[in-house]
């Protein structure tokens, strides 16, 4: 076995785990980062598309914001489409004037990847069997196995960014965890495809037949999304009746103007809000996934990821440069905020866009009136845009 040490253990090279040690590293703190898959695994999910300012930010402050100010994609509003009709949500006009940026969660991560490789930090790809040891006392450490040899990583403190299915949020003890959890009776199928978007801004569609959402990575490159059964399999859709579906599900014009070409990529991802608590156990933190999903519709699963790490970093640095724990004290509370809000809003939004076996004709009825007063009311449209654009960080 060897041995090393370092001032913070990160499990998980994920949007989360990079851009901490991004974050610790530029504040002069030593770290590490294991993870289980090889860089090219990581790269090659297709998850987020869009950034709140707060996240833009703190990629600024890690020093990867170039290439998304670049290439990214600022948008000033979003489109509600149902009943054959597109109404536009002003978020920049709604909100004094905030916006959102259209930048893909592969290409954040390759900004963040490339940078910790510059820098020449340690980061170990192709990790098994990562374990935690002893975060509940005054040391801890991170053993696994890399090239057939057992390691073992030192440390003052795990930062937990390992997802939903890692290590660190299944190494607390039964009973120190409440975990609050609700699956939604469908998924979302999405494909990439290098074809112009069918319209400038996002469209999130209300229609009889299912949801669906068109985004984009690029003026070239799409992103759409289908409502789709639990039980579906992405193999099952061709290219033509993906097409197909999607046109269906949009009002006349888009469903017009919709320019097809083949799949890059397709796949199904199932819907779930999780929210386990508290976030932090002694000296491991859970940060991002690992400790809460919510259902994409809202755009907010990488923003909180993003917005944990911004506490968790000052936290740290509050730690090592004024050897004050209470930014590590209150990390836990200061998360849960606003992951709560998120959720709120993610859970909202859901229940708002999508067709539900178990409500029938009166849940429809009572969407459309909802939708209604959502794109007629000054106070409700402000309500969605704010949320949509980001909650203010608390400071
Ligand atoms: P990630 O991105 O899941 O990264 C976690 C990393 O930890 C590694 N790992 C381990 N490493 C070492 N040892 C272990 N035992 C490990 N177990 C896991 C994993 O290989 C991985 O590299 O979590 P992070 O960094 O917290 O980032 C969160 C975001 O990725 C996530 O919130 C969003 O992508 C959620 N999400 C979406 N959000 C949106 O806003 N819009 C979307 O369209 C959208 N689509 C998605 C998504 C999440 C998905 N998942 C998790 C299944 C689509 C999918 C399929
Ligand atoms: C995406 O572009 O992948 C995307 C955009 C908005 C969402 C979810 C996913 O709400």
């Amino acid at each position: 076995m060897t041995t090393r040490r370092t001032q913070v253990a990160i499990v998980g090279a994920g949007p989360s785990g990079l851009l901490l040690g991004q974050l610790l590293h530029k504040a002069g703190i030593d770290n590490v980062i294991l993870e289980r898959q090889s860089a090219d695994y990581v790269l090659g999910r297709i998850r987020a598309g869009v950034l709140e300012q707060t996240t833009m930010d703190l990629l600024d402050a890690a020093g990867v914001g170039a290439r998304m100010h670049a290439e990214g994609l600022r948008h000033d509003g979003v489109e509600l489409s149902f009943d054959g009709q597109r109404h536009r949500i002003d978020l920049h006009g709604l909100t004094g004037g905030k916006q959102v940026m259209v930048y893909g969660q592969t290409e954040v991560t390759r900004d963040l990847m490339a940078a910790r490789e510059a820098e020449g930090l340690a980061t170990v790809y192709d990790a098994k069997d990562v374990a935690l040891q002893g975060f509940d006392g005054a040391t801890s450490a991170v053993t696994y196995r890399h090239g057939g040899v057992t390691h073992e990583l030192q440390c003052d403190y795990i930062a937990g960014c390992d997802g939903y299915h890692g290590a660190s949020r299944a190494s607390v003890p039964d009973g120190a965890l409440k975990t609050h959890e609700r699956i939604y009776p469908f998924g979302w199928l999405g494909v990439l495809a290098d074809t112009p978007p069918v319209s400038h801004e996002l469209i999130y569609s209300n229609h009889e037949r299912g949801f669906a959402l068109c985004s984009m990575r690029s003026a070239t490159r799409t992103r759409y999304y289908l409502q789709c059964p639990l039980d579906d399999k992405a193999e099952r859709w061709s290219d033509d009746a993906f097409w197909d579906e999607l046109r269906r599900r949009l009002d006349p014009e888009a469903a017009e103007s919709l320019v097809t070409g083949p799949a890059i990529e397709k796949s199904i991802a199932p819907l779930r809000s999780f929210v386990a608590e508290p976030m932090r156990f002694g000296r491991l933190f859970l940060a991002g996934d690992a400790a809460h999903i919510v259902p994409p519709t809202g755009a907010k699963g990488l923003n909180l990821a993003a917005s944990d790490v911004h506490y968790l970093s000052r936290a740290l640095i509050e730690h090592y440069a004024e050897r004050s724990d209470a930014g590590i004290r209150a990390y836990s509370d200061s998360c849960l905020r606003r992951v709560w809000k998120a959720s709120r809003f993610s859970w909202w939004f859901t229940s708002l866009m999508h067709q539900f076996p178990d409500t029938g004709a009166i849940g429809h009825q009572l969407q459309r009136a909802e939708l209604d007063y959502l794109v007629n009311s000054r106070a409700a449209s402000t309500a969605m845009a704010e949320n949509y654009v980001g909650l203010p960080l608390a400071t």
